[in-house]
């Protein structure tokens, strides 16, 4: 059972986010996944406004998203990508190598990319006349660049759960921000062309919206 004694694949989000972040939240990369992988699943919501203790026995940092598959409980995206991924050969191949492969550009799309674009991002809010992080996120953006223009995908020599993972870090638009790169643009496009893709997009903007109708959406101050 999951952590409301449902069964099943649920996968849990905000009730509601203001509209900066729609189409970015989280929670996309698992409907993305389960898009992709066939997966029943059902969407649940947190409330975003009061964290209460059941969300932070879940996910500790009080984030989403995380999930619940019967009695399985995981957070942090790329491991519920992980544990999702496991069940469909679509996001990831059965063979040994083209798997570790797959898992390697998972992490390094997390630790070595997002770990950078994330920062880099935060420390440019302060408007300083040069990002002391520039060239940080500009080696790591040279050299997806390199393995992208050599390459349609990252790892089987087709769509996996790497180039999910990646792409997500990567459709930021101030991401790719920092200088041209044209192969990194075209893998892009070419991954959120995906129609799972666009249904997770198109089902996660309508779920925050559904909300700004409900009390989750009303209280002062939010938008
Ligand atoms: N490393 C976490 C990051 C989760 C995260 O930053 N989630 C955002 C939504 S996309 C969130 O919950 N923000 C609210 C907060 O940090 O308080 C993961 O990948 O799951």
């Amino acid at each position: 059972m999951g952590a409301d004694g449902t069964s099943g694949l649920i996968l849990w989000t905000f009730d509601w986010v203001p509209v900066g972040p729609r189409g970015y939240v989280r929670d996309l990369r698992l409907r993305w996944a389960c898009e992709e992988a066939g997966l029943d699943y059902q969407v649940r919501s947190v409330p975003f406004q009061d964290r209460g203790p059941d969300h932070f026995a879940q996910q500790p940092f009080g984030q989403v998203p995380f999930l619940t598959d019967g009695p399985v409980r995981i957070f942090e995206s790329g491991a519920c990508l992980l544990h999702l991924a496991e069940q469909s050969e679509t996001l990831m191949p059965q063979d040994n190598g083209q798997r570790a492969e797959t898992v390697s550009w998972i992490f390094s799309a997390l630790n070595s990319v997002e770990m950078v674009s994330l920062p880099w991002w935060f420390v440019g809010l302060a408007n300083l006349a040069e990002n002391p992080l520039d060239d940080w996120l500009r080696a790591r953006l040279d050299r997806v660049e390199h393995v992208l223009a050599a390459r349609d995908w990252l790892a089987a020599e087709r769509f996996t759960a790497a180039d999910l993972i990646m792409a997500d870090v990567l459709r930021l638009p101030w991401v790719r921000s920092l200088g041209d790169y044209p192969a990194t643009d075209t893998y892009v496009a070419r991954v959120c062309e995906r129609p799972a893709f666009q249904r997770a997009h198109a089902d996660q903007i309508a779920h925050f919206a559904r909300a700004d109708a409900t009390p989750a959406g009303q209280p002062a101050g939010k938008g």
